[in-house]
């Protein structure tokens, strides 16, 4: 029976490591001989992008609903896109997804509900790989960066909400993953759950949420 290509989503907390693993990911299914292809929400590129990122770095104000509508807006942008490449049976692996549209917003005070709904339909990862840190452990890293979400009280509340999304899936579809350790160590477990979807998936791609 014909495969498509498996979505696999890497969530977490700011500076957890998502996006160091999702390098090392991509040079391991490279090397497998599985053909992959990243993307990164935000993705900055875009028209939408860039009102994004100008709202990140505190250039811009907006309203939460308005932004988070953005955020969502961006992931719509590139859905047909991700779509395609399954269907053509390429792994599609993604830094962050809806999971953080989410946790963000509401860790703001937004309704959960409401900010689920704008995501609803878009393609379903078939494996979500949450990156979990500690603030404490982030803060020895360097600590957070200059960006808008990047302080510790926002960080724990997103935290938060992560666990309440977690609570929804089945062990298979969402992995927590202690993000604290040596990057080897992160890696090796981010491969020992890939590596079974990696020949690909029979089924159809599912929907959010
Ligand atoms: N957001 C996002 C929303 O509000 N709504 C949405 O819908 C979406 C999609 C930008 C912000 O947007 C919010 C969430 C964010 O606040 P971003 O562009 O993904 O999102 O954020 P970035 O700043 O690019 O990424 P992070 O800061 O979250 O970092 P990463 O990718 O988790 O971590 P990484 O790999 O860059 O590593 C951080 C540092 O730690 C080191 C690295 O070398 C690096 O210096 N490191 C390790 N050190 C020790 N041990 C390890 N195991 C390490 N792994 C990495
Ligand atoms: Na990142």
């Amino acid at each position: 029976m014909a495969t498509r290509g498996a979505f696999i989503a890497i969530e977490g907390l700011d500076r957890s490591g998502k996006t160091t693993q999702v390098a090392t990911l991509q040079a391991r299914l490279d090397s497998e001989g599985i053909p992959v292809k990243l993307f990164k929400f935000p993705d900055r590129g875009t028209a939408v992008g860039k009102m994004i990122d100008s709202y990140l770095r505190s250039q811009s104000e907006l309203d939460d609903h308005a932004i988070h509508l953005l955020f969502s807006a961006n992931r719509w942008e590139l859905a047909a896109a991700i779509e395609q490449l399954l269907a053509q049976g390429t792994t599609v692996v993604c830094d962050r997804y809806a999971f953080s549209g989410v946790a963000f917003s509401a860790a703001k005070g937004l309704p959960l509900e409401w900010c689920r709904a704008p995501d609803v339909a878009l393609p379903a990862p078939d494996l979500t790989l949450f990156l979990d840190i500690t603030p404490e452990k982030a803060r020895e890293r360097g600590g957070y960066g200059e960006e808008r979400y990047e302080k510790e009280e926002m960080q724990r509340q997103v935290r938060d909400v992560f666990r309440v999304i977690a609570s929804e899936f089945d062990d298979a579809t969402w992995v927590t993953i202690d993000a604290g350790r040596k990057q080897d160590a992160v890696a090796a477990d981010i491969w020992d759950c890939v590596h079974p979807l990696a020949n690909g998936i029979v089924g159809p791609v599912q929907r959010l949420w």
